[in-house]
């Protein structure tokens, strides 16, 4: 018997090995215009995940989107100052391209995905005159609406926003010390939810307890309140106020439902509090680790694809693409390893300039690359597959008949761009 449970031991270890990817703690770092990654159990720097390309793009807050990829809203320093939210890529960090802008858009802080798959911006503006959610169309980035218009419910300061588990989208007025409620599918004013006390409120999010956690800020100190997430009565001060944060503090639960909060330009950390008590733990990244300057937003990010390998247009390279032909082009999707092609489901592959744009015209399996196992090849609609004169590579996402979801990128080189 005590043979059969270190067995059975080993092979619970053995499982977790292979177990699914561990979570990485993203903070993005304003000073320095970059994406920094850490070690969710120590906290210990891993390295610089992505970068905004140039000092004067700089991150606030991130969250994931279609594709997995990373949707960062951007502080523009030089002219003409537009603000916008760049898409990253969720794997590899790269800049893919700026996803939306325009509609208004100042002061980006919070954004999220709402539950129609649209991508929902709160524009801070400083004042009750700019104040306003912004809604993007999640798949095109195009601007569809002020969701929340300039006004509504006297919204001033405009910064964290979710959507409950009502459905309905909880925003932080930072000006009037509030959290308002609004419908989540209409946008209109429901009423104010709970009132922040004496300090702004800057982030939000509903706890693993179905309780509404609110950050708030007097200019150089952070304090965490706890709202009835029903009813919004006041509960308690989760955290009291400690020194740290100010403008772009974020607060988020960890996979060990401790709650995290970046301290800003104040602390320059991501400090941990027992989730279950609001009791200080640790600075859980300490000031300046990894060179962060400015902590900001925060996410935990556990990357959902398994990576695969694919050859676009079999047997050519480099991979002449040209984005308005009305042809068809060719991806293959190769048998590895680690990975066997014919798993894949063809119904559920997508490809294109992110991997989320063309669906398979028709797919067949066949040794595209004479290697003597089996792979997967697909058709798409070139004009389909959302590639603009100049990208550099294409994707593709799908599932396995089991479920899994892969992804594979490829390079390519535009073509007829005159
Ligand atoms: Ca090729
Ligand atoms: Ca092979
Ligand atoms: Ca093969």
């Amino acid at each position: 018997m005590r043979a059969i449970t270190s067995l059975f031991g080993v092979l619970l270890l053995l499982v977790s090995w292979n177990g699914p990817a561990r979570a990485d703690l993203l903070v993005a770092s304003y000073y320095t215009s970059e994406l920094l990654r850490y070690d969710t159990r120590t906290g210990a720097f891993l390295g610089s995940f992505a970068t905004t390309g140039t000092p004067d793009y700089r991150p606030l807050s991130m969250t994931v989107g279609p594709g997995g990829n990373l949707y960062i809203p951007i502080v523009n320093f030089v002219p003409p100052y537009e603000d916008s939210i760049g898409r990253f890529d969720g794997q590899t960090g790269a800049f893919i391209d700026t996803f939306a802008s325009g509609g208004g858009l100042f002061g980006p802080g919070h954004l999220v995905f709402g539950p129609d798959g649209n991508l929902y911006v709160s524009s801070f503006g400083g004042t009750a005159e700019h104040s306003k959610i912004i809604r993007y169309n999640g798949i095109t980035g195009a601007y569809m609406s002020d969701f929340v218009p300039v006004g509504s419910g006297g919204l001033s300061g405009a910064e964290g926003l979710v959507f409950g588990p009502d459905g309905n989208l909880y925003i932080t007025s930072r000006v009037t010390d509030q959290v308002l409620r609004y419908d989540g599918s209409t946008g209109a004013f429901l009423g104010v939810f709970a009132t922040g006390g004496q300090n702004g409120p800057i982030d939000l999010l509903f706890g693993p307890d179905g309780n509404l956690y609110v950050l708030n800020t007097t200019g150089a100190r952070l304090e965490v309140l706890r709202f009835d997430g029903l009813t919004g009565a006041f509960i308690d001060v989760f955290v009291p106020l400690f020194s740290g944060g100010s403008d772009g503090s974020s607060l988020a639960f960890g996979p060990d439902r401790n709650l995290y909060v970046t301290t800003a330009w104040v602390g320059n950390s991501v400090r941990c509090f027992d989730g279950s008590t609001g009791q200080f733990i640790d600075e859980f990244v300490p000031p300046g680790s990894g060179g962060l300057n400015y902590a900001a937003g925060l996410l935990f990010y556990t990357p959902i694809f398994q990576l695969v390998t694919i050859d676009i247009k079999p047997h050519d390279l480099p991979n002449g693409v040209n984005p308005k032909s009305k042809g068809k082009i060719p991806v293959a999707i190769l048998t590895t390893d680690s990975f066997d092609a014919t798993t894949v489901d063809p119904t559920t592959v997508f490809f294109g300039r992110t991997g989320t744009e063309a669906a398979a015209l028709r797919s067949a399996l066949e040794d595209v690359d004479g290697d003597g196992d089996t792979d997967m090849i697909l058709y798409f609609n070139t004009e389909d597959a959302g590639i603009a004169c100049g990208d550099t590579s294409a994707s593709v996402t799908g599932k396995t008949f089991a479920g899994k979801m892969i992804k594979g990128s490829d390079s390519i080189k535009t073509v007829d761009c005159k």
